[in-house]
């Protein structure tokens, strides 16, 4: 900075004056000198204002929590004819539904019509055709045929000012779309308008509703300049709309006796931030950051209502607004900028340590789920080789083969049972004998038969049988006695015990031949008895393996799912731990890069200033005993006084 230039021919005031003004230069160029030589990402982190350098605000916040009402409000729109406006520009969105289509910057019209620039310039007369033009902007939006890349400018009737209304801050206020669109193509344009006009905004309104505060929470804010509100929260302020509205809130003011201030209700809002999110600690976020307020008809209505509360809250509402449009005057400043680029590096450690405790309890919180998982996962994988070996105990049966072998079996049953009379004595006893023993012998081996031998393949099939399972051996002396029936009372029916074989008329060949039909008859009977009966043991016991194997199978896949799902959510835990663990990394570099900033920024402005005031002492030394020398001094001291002011920021 030089100072030499001929500056003589200026009068002491008009050449005070002028030191005077550039007494922030040095500052400024610091700052300037600083933006350069960061990384464009870094550089994002700080505000640049609009395209031209021009100061500007931006809402954010979710869909219909107030945030057009709020900058109409700013702007200077009346209440009477706020309604009217923000009528017009929901653009014939039912009330409700999410309105501000897109990036939109209001300003004040020249004369009372509406205006919109986008491809050109439109004027309306009427409100109906301003809101039907921005209906058609948002439906030609919505069907992705409306490349949005800076905002639409709308000129709001000069009519729906108030009078102290005009002299509203001068600064471009960008009202974006809610931050939780209907579609993806909403979607898509707010995160490219925020991610585009967030950056250098001078000041971001984060709106939210005082009765859901969740908007504060990191998890909400997903933006990441947004996110950035707690490291240099000096850029953001905090406004609650319909934050006098709860009943909670009018009990709280009724059952007040001291006074009504701004104080009061920002201590409230901090302490309901505080139960419904994280910490917010005074020295990182300032109270005066804290806007709760109230808009729109149903609080004026509260006017005429009987309680007191609307004329005790009232001038705090008014008091809290007035502040708020100071503090956009005061923020759209270069001075702010340079004070908002000094805070950075203050608010580092701090909310480096804050957010890194948070981040560790979470990290914490993770790591239990994750030990609770693992002794899940190992209890799973045993109950799953528990149902494995339940499983495998279980042999599986071949119907096929056991039915053979029992077939076989029965066969050679019949065969070995099959006997003939021989020789018998022509005598009615001798046959009677005859079948006692035979029926005897029958019912011993049919007592005998096993549907398996050991070496079988089917012998463990046969293993263990029951009780129930086992013939009933009375069935087979009635089966036999039954074969032998007819015979017998043909034997019953004579009068003499010795045939008389050669007598005509003889009947015990006969009688023999009967006999030896019904031996054969009996076998059978008893071997078909024997065969059914075994069948039916080995279906009710296939049947009862078939279910006990579907069983455990399906024991033995529901353990697998079962530890399938147990994988599944470890594994989201073991990605969301390693999610955090890079954020945290991130935020903690982040937080690092951004103390070592603030530290080569106050570098920056220590040589800066070194420089302007070397600059001003060599001028005054040239200049010898003159006016001017003096008021370079003195100029070098002001720089010194702007100096402390700067870093005793650096110290509160
Ligand atoms: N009672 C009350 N109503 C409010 C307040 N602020 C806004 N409203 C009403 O809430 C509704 C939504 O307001 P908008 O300003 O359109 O909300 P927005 O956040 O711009 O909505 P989008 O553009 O959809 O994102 C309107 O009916 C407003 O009148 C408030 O503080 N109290
Ligand atoms: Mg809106």
């Amino acid at each position: 900075m030089n100072d030499r230039v001929d500056d003589s021919k200026l009068g002491p005031a008009a050449r005070w004056a002028q030191l005077s003004a550039r007494r922030l230069d040095w500052a400024f160029e610091a700052y300037d000198l600083f933006m350069k030589a960061l990384s464009e990402e870094t550089r994002n982190r700080f505000a640049t204002g609009g395209d031209n350098g021009e100061a500007y605000v931006v809402v954010f916040g979710r869909t219909q929590v107030g945030k057009t009402t709020l900058l109409l409000d700013l702007m200077g729109v009346s209440p009477q004819e706020a309604g009217r406006v923000s009528d017009v520009l929901r653009g014939g969105r039912a009330s409700g539904e999410s309105a501000t289509a897109t990036a939109m910057e209001y300003r004040r019209s020249a004369d009372d019509r509406w205006h919109i620039s986008w491809d050109g310039e439109l004027a309306f007369d009427k409100d109906a055709d301003m809101a039907s033009a921005l209906s058609a902007l948002r439906l030609r939006m919505s069907a992705g045929k409306l490349k949005v890349d800076r905002p639409i400018v709308v000129w709001i009737p000069a009519n729906s000012f108030s009078e102290e209304g005009r002299s509203g801050p001068r600064v471009r206020m960008l009202d974006l779309p809610g931050d939780n669109p209907k579609d993806k193509t909403e979607q898509q344009h707010v995160t490219a308008m925020a991610e585009k006009y967030v950056p250098n905004a001078d000041l971001i309104l984060l709106v939210g509703r005082a009765d859901d505060l969740s908007f504060l929470n990191p998890d909400a804010l997903t933006l990441p300049r947004i996110q950035d509100w707690r490291v240099i929260p000096e850029r953001f302020r905090i406004v609650t709309t319909f934050s006098f509205t709860p009943h909670s809130l009018q009990h709280a003011v009724k059952t007040e006796t001291g006074e009504l201030d701004a104080e009061f209700f920002r201590r409230r809002l901090r302490s309901e931030i505080e139960t419904f999110g994280s910490k917010l600690p005074e020295e990182l976020v300032p109270s005066r950051l804290l806007y709760p307020l109230e808009f729109g008809k149903s609080w004026s209505n509260q006017a005429h209502a009987a309680s007191n509360l609307f004329e005790r809250v009232d001038p705090v509402v008014r008091k809290l607004k007035q502040q708020l449009h100071a503090d956009i005057e005061e923020a759209a400043t270069a001075y702010a900028r340079l004070r908002s680029a000094i805070q950075v590096h203050i608010t580092a450690d701090e909310i480096k340590s804050i957010r890194l405790k948070e981040w560790d309890d979470e990290i914490a919180h993770i790591c239990g789920k994750i030990a609770q998982i693992d002794a899940e996962r190992a209890h799973g994988e045993k109950r799953l080789n528990d149902c494995e070996i339940a499983q495998q105990k279980i042999e599986d049966v071949e119907d096929q083969a056991i039915f053979a072998e029992l077939e076989a079996r029965v066969t050679a049953f019949r065969t070995d049972a099959l006997e003939s009379p021989g020789t018998v004595e022509p005598r009615r006893d001798a046959i009677a004998l005859c079948i006692s023993h035979f029926s005897r012998r029958l019912q011993d081996r049919a007592k005998q038969f096993e549907p398996a031998s050991e070496g079988q393949a089917s012998g463990r099939f046969w293993q263990a049988l029951r009780p129930d399972e086992e013939i009933d051996s009375s069935r087979y002396r009635e089966a036999i006695h039954a074969e032998f029936s007819s015979l017998k009372s043909r034997l019953d029916g004579y009068s003499l015990d010795r045939y008389l074989p050669w007598m005509p008329g003889s009947n015990f060949d006969e009688d023999k031949t009967l006999l030896r039909d019904s031996m054969n008859r009996a076998v059978l009977a008893i071997s078909q008895h024997i065969g059914q009966h075994w069948k039916k043991v080995a279906d009710k016991r296939i049947a009862t393996l078939r279910n006990a194997q579907r069983l455990a199978m399906e024991k033995v896949e529901m353990a697998r799912r079962d530890l399938e799902e147990v994988g599944r959510r470890a594994s989201r835990l073991a990605s969301s731990m390693q999610h955090e663990q890079t954020r945290r990394q991130a935020f903690s570099d982040q937080m690092d890069r951004d103390r070592e900033m603030g530290e080569r920024f106050k570098a920056y402005l220590n040589d800066a200033y070194l420089h302007a005031v070397r600059d001003r002492r060599q001028s005054a030394r040239a200049q010898g005993a003159s006016p001017d020398a003096l008021l370079l001094l003195l100029s070098a001291a002001q720089l010194r006084f702007e100096r402390s002011k700067i870093f005793q920021l650096d110290q509160t």
